[in-house]
């Protein structure tokens, strides 16, 4: 069956978003990033990226991760996007040109946004965003930001989506980098568009399953 290794609170939420908004059937497995735990290596510690276990799926120790039959895939946007090529109909794209347009999305989020987006997640997410040096980082990361969010706003000028006037894995794909920086107020303020079509990803049912299922797990 397919199988799809990461806790909700990591990458994975990609490829699950994805298989929810198809109703594809799967088996998830929660593997937690090691860092997350006191001792990783505990006789009663969770499946995590440290456990023999897990590396001998992925030894780089890093989910998510994927099993299809035979077919291991690991990073998260490989995974996203064969997923919408198998199970996702008009999730994929539907030509060359639609392709290059994914492509184009998938790695502007993973090299212009992600990091950036994360480190404002990060200070946030261990109460630093208001100190001196956090809100140097936030100002210098949302500096980092606004060259790839200007690309995005720019394209959504008269367009809901990314793709082909639908829905498709390049929203997933990008949405979710930039969704790692909405902890900081009033990010998106500059970017009209680009928030309103985050607000519309957030609407997609998938997407409400997804997120629902991460907050239910533990922080
Ligand atoms: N480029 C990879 C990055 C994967 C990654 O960094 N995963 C994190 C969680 S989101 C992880 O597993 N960290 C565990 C660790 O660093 O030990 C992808 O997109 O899948």
């Amino acid at each position: 069956m397919l199988t799809i290794y990461g806790a909700l609170r990591s990458r994975a939420t990609r490829p699950i978003w994805l298989l929810y908004e198809t109703g594809t059937p799967f088996q998830h497995v929660p593997v937690i990033q090691s860092y997350r735990l006191p001792d990783p290596h505990a006789p009663d510690a969770p499946l995590n990226t440290a456990s023999a276990d897990f590396l001998a799926i992925n030894p780089q120790g890093l989910v998510p991760a994927m099993l299809d039959g035979d077919l291991l895939l690991t990073e998260s946007l490989a995974i996203t996007y064969y997923l919408a090529r198998k199970f996702g109909g008009d999730l994929a794209p539907r030509d060359a040109a639609e392709e290059g347009q994914a492509v184009q999305w998938a790695l502007l989020g993973a090299t212009a946004v992600e990091g950036p987006a994360l480190d404002i997640a990060q200070a946030h997410a261990k109460g630093t965003a208001d100190t001196p040096e956090g809100n140097a980082l936030i100002t210098a990361r949302t500096e980092a930001l606004a060259r790839p969010f200007a690309r995005i706003e720019a394209h959504l000028q008269g367009r809901d989506w990314l793709v082909g006037d639908r829905f498709t894995v390049a929203d997933i794909v990008l949405s979710e980098c930039v969704r790692y920086a909405m902890a900081q107020p009033g990010i998106y303020d500059a970017w009209p568009a680009l928030k309103a079509w985050l607000a519309r990803c957030h609407a997609r049912p998938g997407w409400q399953q997804m997120w629902a299922a991460r907050n239910a797990e533990p922080a």
